[in-house]
């Protein structure tokens, strides 16, 4: 059959499964990408991106705000999940409307129905910015999946396995591109390698990262 325009500029469904549980969803995102980006907004606007100090005393190069009922939040006293900014004293900002809506259709897309997540952990990645393997373990309850969606400059993301030592995959997550991680694979190590510089047409020179928990 003789390939339409359609079919020429149609793009390629960039859809990729990590492992039993784990799954990139390619620019499941995008559909909402102006509401999504006006949310992060309103929500940095009352709870300001801050770099938090890790148990250990260093300042993270990622930095990070929340919204919803809980935050996660670290300190020297440890990694723990709060109802209270402790910048600004107040309850962290009311988890915006699209924000939920798009986790709860990420999460059901890959088998995990009826999400509603309680925190939204955003991160703010500039040049140069990383995070280190580390499994999401704070959260009390690993029966939900954690969905993460990614908005600005290209990310290298790397999925490990169970333990810190096995064999990573490199994955590069992209402007609207959405992951969705639980069951077998709730616990894998996984990390983001140092920011390349550039420049994206909406966010300039960052990436920015919202994670949807179940903290409780
Ligand atoms: C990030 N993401 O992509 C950091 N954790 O900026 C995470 O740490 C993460 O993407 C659990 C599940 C999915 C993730
Ligand atoms: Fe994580």
């Amino acid at each position: 059959m003789q390939k339409t325009m359609d079919d020429l500029f149609e793009s390629e469904p960039r859809d990729l499964r990590l492992a039993d549980g784990a799954m990139v969803l390619g620019g499941f995102a995008l559909a909402h990408e102006a509401s999504l980006l006006v949310a992060v907004r309103d929500v940095t606007a009352r709870a300001p991106f801050r770099h938090l100090i890790t148990p250990g005393g260093y300042r993270m190069s990622v930095a990070m705000t929340n919204c919803g009922r809980l935050g996660w939040v670290s300190d020297r006293s440890g990694y723990r999940y709060d109802p209270i900014d402790p910048e600004t004293r107040l309850p962290w900002p009311p988890m915006p409307e699209v924000f939920a809506t798009l986790a709860a259709k990420a999460a059901a897309t890959v088998g995990f129905a009826g999400f509603a997540p309680e925190a939204c952990l955003i991160n703010r990645y500039e040049p140069g910015a990383k995070l280190s393997l580390h499994q999401d373990k704070d959260e009390r309850n690993y029966d939900a999946p954690i969905v993460s969606v990614s908005l600005g400059l290209p990310a290298t993301f790397l999925f490990g396995g169970l333990a810190r030592g096995d064999k990573q995959q490199r994955i590069k997550l992209i402007h609207g591109d959405v992951v969705v991680w639980g069951g077998p694979a709730r616990l894998a190590y996984h990390g983001v390698l140092p920011l390349a510089d550039g420049d994206h047409p909406l966010l300039g020179r960052q990436r920015i990262n919202l994670t949807f928990r179940k903290a409780g």
